[in-house]
């Protein structure tokens, strides 16, 4: 990078968790960020709201462009234009439980998506370094521990999706030579977590519990075990892949697990409470096959990228549940459980 010519990225999914800490991170690291955002009736952009200026601001570095990752030609314009230097594809249809419901349109984004922008990549003849958001469900029923060895063996819709662009990004990278690799991130969660995933479905009630405006939380498997880790530190593991001097797939973890069931142990617990007083069995929550147990072993990133994980499960759990105590002096009540099946 020098003065005049700041790197440029693009990143698909910036409206979400990831890409708006993702967003800060390449900010401040002096990039240009260009984020692809959906077309939708109401602003979709809260998470990085706090990022935006005016683009006629003089040396506004955050451009955002309407596109989809359905819309195959928009992405070719993009790439044509802007010519990023870094591409980060993080945007999908994320919901395990809801790609059971949306099984094709899961497949349309979270799957072929992923070729799509590979595609607009080859067309337009760009050399840009590629990031895809591969995930832990793709090992589903494969026992953990799980690394970049373990066969993968995916239980739902979403699982599914992620295997196929996968291997076509393994593919691209060996078929025409494109810089691009798998970040194989297990679950990680933050204050910007969307709503309906479990961490943040529990720290929202807690919150809402011990401020005596709801008396009840319905869940699911309490029973499933996860990887819990921080989205702010596995964002930095996204870039620094990408700034390996040769494009490979790395597991991205912590290696530490806990049940549902501990996570709703240590977010009551951390208000004085005993989640058995207020949580109830709801079996909307469950999945028709579920993943029983994620554990992840980073040391290839930690070995070969200089990546460690500080932040585990416990800390985050006190991390959320503040913040949603927090927020909920500052907006009052919003939670509502429009979606019932997530
Ligand atoms: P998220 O909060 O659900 O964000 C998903 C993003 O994708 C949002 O910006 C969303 O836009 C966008 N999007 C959805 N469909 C799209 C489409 N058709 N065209 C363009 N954009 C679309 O997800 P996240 O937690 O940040 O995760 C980022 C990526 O990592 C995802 O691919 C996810 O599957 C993967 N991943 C996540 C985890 C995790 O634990 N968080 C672990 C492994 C892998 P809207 O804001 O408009 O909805
Ligand atoms: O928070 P979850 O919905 O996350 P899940 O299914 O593990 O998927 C997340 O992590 C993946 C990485 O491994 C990502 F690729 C994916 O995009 C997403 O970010 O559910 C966690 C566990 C599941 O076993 C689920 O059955 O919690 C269990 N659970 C129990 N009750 C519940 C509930 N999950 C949700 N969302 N809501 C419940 O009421």
């Amino acid at each position: 990078m020098n003065n005049t010519q700041p790197m440029r990225a693009l990143i698909t999914g910036i409206t979400g968790q990831d890409g708006s800490y993702l967003t800060e991170l390449l900010l401040e690291k002096g990039y240009e960020v260009h984020g692809l955002v959906r077309r939708s009736s109401t602003f979709n952009t809260d998470r990085i709201d706090h990022l935006y200026v005016d683009p006629h601001t003089p040396g506004a570095r955050l451009k955002l462009h309407f596109a989809d990752l359905t819309d195959a030609s928009r992405l070719v314009t993009l790439i044509d234009t802007i010519q990023p230097h870094e591409v980060y594809n993080l945007a999908a249809q994320s919901h395990v439980r809801v790609s059971f419901d949306e099984p094709e349109y899961t497949g349309d984004t979270t799957g072929l998506g992923t070729i799509r922008l590979l595609e607009a990549i080859r067309a337009a003849g760009s050399d840009a370094r590629f990031y895809q958001a591969s995930s832990s469900e793709m090992f589903g029923a494969t026992p953990p521990p799980q690394n970049e060895e373990t066969p993968f063996y995916p239980r739902s819709p979403y699982g599914a999706a992620k295997v196929y662009s996968y291997w076509i990004t393994k593919n691209y990278r060996e078929a025409y030579g494109v810089f691009a690799s798998n970040g194989i991130l297990f679950n990680h969660e933050s204050p910007r977590r969307g709503d309906t995933f479990v961490t943040r479905k529990i720290t929202r009630a807690v919150a809402r519990i011990a401020a005596g405006q709801q008396s009840e939380l319905f869940m699911g498997n309490l029973d499933a075990v996860r990887d819990w880790g921080y989205a702010p530190e596995y964002v930095e593991a996204m870039w620094r892949m990408l700034q390996h001097d040769e494009p490979d797939d790395f597991v991205v973890a912590t290696g530490t697990s806990y049940t549902v069931r501990d996570f709703l142990e240590l977010s009551f617990g951390h208000v004085g409470l005993d989640y058995r007083d207020y949580v109830r069995f709801d079996e909307r929550y469950l999945r028709p096959t579920e993943v029983d147990a994620l554990i992840g072993d980073f040391g290839k990133a930690q070995d070969r990228l200089g990546w460690t994980p500080k932040v585990l499960t416990p800390r985050l759990a006190q991390i959320m549940v503040e913040a949603d105590q927090a927020a909920l002096e500052v907006e009052g009540s919003r939670y509502v459980d429009a979606v019932q099946t997530a």
